[in-house]
């Protein structure tokens, strides 16, 4: 029986760099989600007739806020959802699950790499019928649409179990509950050499694959451990859980150092790798050794002809502004496109569409292929064991010889988090005001050659972003600011700082980006306006 429900808009549902996300106790608000969902549903046209994937990382809410989508779907006439078991997929797999069968969308439940449980976030991703989340002009179609929402529509029925594989029925509406990881292992076959990564194993290669208690633990068991002969126990916090055990499941250096510790104690295996809450983002790390997100971008691409997929040849590549520019010197050296785009996945899509670029990545541990249209952890931690397998070189050596070749990029992200947004508007205003005039200054010794906002102009659409704002040195180094687009709590500005040395290979980053630091925080008058001595994350 099909309901109409009156509601009243909220004001705050503006969907950030990655779809609306939330704190859990926003998102639980009478309607709040309902309302979201019918403003996305009206503002694409409607569903009537449509088919869609829908699933979620499976946090705090997602068993309830999948069950409202469903029912919600089939009262505005949807006529197909596909729904991994239990309501789960992986963000890389729905996307490849969109791809495959040609749905006209879909939605994911999560906050990515955010905190979950009752107290942590929650979050929707719209992706559109290329699988990549939806464009910056439908996320505003969607803002205007739950601004003015009166109404949507909802079936009075029994929640659906998703247990159980296999199609049943919901008025007219088919749902499909699949298999949420044998589709993404047939891929994933067919992109690398699987033999080459069973042998790795079976010579004793020592591995750890941790799934931070989200999303991806099942799909690690499954292709590291029971397909590609890892040994049982490899993967570790495998099973997906709604607060993530409490972890943040964010795999960097400082919330998932509990890794790094094992990583450079004397216990150390050869190889560890983990994801976040949606399995999108991967950390790769060797003996005592990391990999810098702007770093294994740049080696993959340097590699490519290792893995079966790509050895024929690859088109261009691109990374945001906010990544360093180490892809870029491999791009030219193998003579090959190399596109610089705003913060976003979704930026990257149009020119995967147009096959102008085959790789892709972002420093917020990001990378991806044009295999799907979401970036992809489990992808890129097999890529670099096809890289060792058919090598027989460690993670580090890997790393150490493309330094030789390209030199170092000394990369590193400072956070001020929490900071009042007009506080932090008002900063970025002033700065980009403020950039010309630093033009050929000297601080600390090093001279500004430009300072600029990034604009992005859409080759193929024509758009038209303007993200971030940057100042280059004449020895090479760059600082680059922005403001997170998917915190929850306050603004979040982000100061992304490179230095490239040809030579020296073994300085501390930190010590390194030391003086840039210093610029950055005296020209955009950090302290002055938020009161921070110092940033509050370093990744
Ligand atoms: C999302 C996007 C990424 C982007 C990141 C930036 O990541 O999908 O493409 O790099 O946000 O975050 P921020 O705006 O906070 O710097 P995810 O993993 O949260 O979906």
């Amino acid at each position: 029986m099909i309901k109409t429900v009156e509601t009243t808009p909220y004001q705050d549902q503006k969907m950030g760099t990655a779809g609306i996300r939330k704190k859990v106790k926003t998102i639980i608000q009478q309607n709040y989600l309902e309302n979201f969902v019918q403003s996305l549903f009206d503002s694409i046209g409607g569903v009537q007739g449509k088919t869609f994937v829908l699933s979620g990382d499976g946090r705090y809410y997602n068993d309830i806020a999948i069950q409202k989508i469903i029912k919600m779907s089939a009262a505005n006439g949807m006529k197909k959802l596909i729904i991994g078991q239990n309501g789960m997929l992986s963000t890389p797999a729905s996307s490849r699950i969109l791809l495959k069968n040609k749905a006209d969308g879909g939605i994911t439940l999560t906050a990515s790499h955010n905190p979950g449980g009752e107290n942590g976030d929650f979050g929707i991703k719209y992706a559109t019928s290329n699988g990549g989340q939806c464009s910056a002009q439908i996320s505003e179609k969607i803002y205007e649409k739950t601004k003015t929402i009166t109404s949507f529509k909802t079936l009075d029925t029994p929640d659906i179990d998703l247990s159980k594989l296999g199609i049943q029925y919901l008025d007219h509406m088919e749902i499909e509950v699949i298999d949420p990881i044998k589709d993404y292992l047939l891929m994933m076959e067919e992109i690398f050499d699987f033999d080459a990564i069973k042998k790795l194993f079976q010579s004793g290669f020592t591995f750890v694959f941790d799934a931070m208690n989200a999303v991806t633990g099942p799909y690690g068991i499954k292709i590291f451990e029971e397909v590609l002969g890892a040994p049982k126990g490899s993967v570790h916090q495998a099973k997906p859980l709604p607060d993530f055990g409490g972890l943040h499941p964010d795999p960097n250096l400082v919330y998932a150092k509990h890794l790094v510790d094992l990583m450079y104690s004397d216990h150390a295996p050869d190889f560890a790798g983990a994801n976040d809450g949606d399995g999108d983002r991967n950390m790769i790390l060797g003996k005592k050794f990391f990999v810098s997100p702007s770093d294994s971008l740049a080696i993959l691409t340097d590699n490519y002809r290792y893995i079966p997929a790509y050895k024929d040849g690859i088109y261009g590549v691109a990374k945001s502004a906010a990544t360093s520019t180490a892809v870029c010197r491999v791009a030219e050296k193998l003579n090959i496109a190399c596109y610089e785009v705003p913060t976003g996945w979704k930026n990257f899509c149009n020119l995967m569409d147009t096959n102008r670029i085959t790789f892709c990545g972002e420093e917020s541990f990001g990378t991806s292929s044009s295999h799907i249209r979401e970036k992809d952890g489990i992808w890129a931690i097999l890529f670099w064991l096809n890289i060792i397998a058919a090598t027989g070189k460690s993670v580090e050596q890997i790393t150490r010889d493309f330094w030789a070749k390209y030199g170092r990029t000394y990369y590193l992200r400072f956070d001020y988090d929490g900071i009042d947004s007009n506080v932090a508007d008002a900063l970025m205003h002033d700065l980009e005001e403020n950039l010309p005039s630093f033009e050929g200054k000297i601080f600390e010794g090093c001279k500004v050659s430009r300072a600029h906002p990034f604009v992005y102009h859409d080759v193929v659409d024509g758009s038209s972003t303007k993200n971030g704002l940057l100042v280059y040195f004449e020895d090479g180094a760059r600082i680059c600011y922005r403001l997170s687009g998917t915190g929850t709590n306050g603004a979040t500005l982000r100061v992304y700082i490179e230095a490239y040395d040809k030579h020296n290979f073994d300085l501390n980053p930190k010590d390194v980006l030391k003086k840039y630091l210093k610029i950055a925080a005296l020209i955009a008058q950090i302290e002055q306006r938020t009161g921070k001595t110092e940033p509050d994350l370093t990744t």
